[in-house]
């Protein structure tokens, strides 16, 4: 069982139930807090568990240009733009050239 909280343990709240594969793919929620935790334990057995080492930071990305969504605006962005310029976004369009 996999949870969070976003005040420092007071609250926690269920991320997933998921097998042990020793990795996890997880999309933050939006909320900002700079006392989040991540709590690990056994579905069966929950007092077997373990707690993220120290408080971590989520945010939420607010740069209305970062096209990549990596919370930068930089080279990548504006080669993204780019690449993009000249279409016409519309494929039922037969003076479409994408
Ligand atoms: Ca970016």
């Amino acid at each position: 069982m996999i949870e969070y909280s976003d005040n420092n343990g007071v609250d926690w709240t269920a991320i997933d139930t998921a097998a042990n594969i020793g990795s996890y793919s997880w999309l933050v929620p939006d909320i900002n807090s700079n006392e989040c935790l991540v709590w690990i334990s056994d579905a069966g057995y929950p007092a077997a568990g373990d707690v993220s080492d120290d408080v971590f930071r989520i945010y939420v990305c607010t740069l209305a240009y970062d096209l990549n969504h990596d919370c930068f605006v930089d080279f990548f962005d504006f080669s993204h733009l780019s690449s993009e310029w000249l279409k016409c976004g519309d494929p039922c369009d037969p003076n479409c050239q994408p």
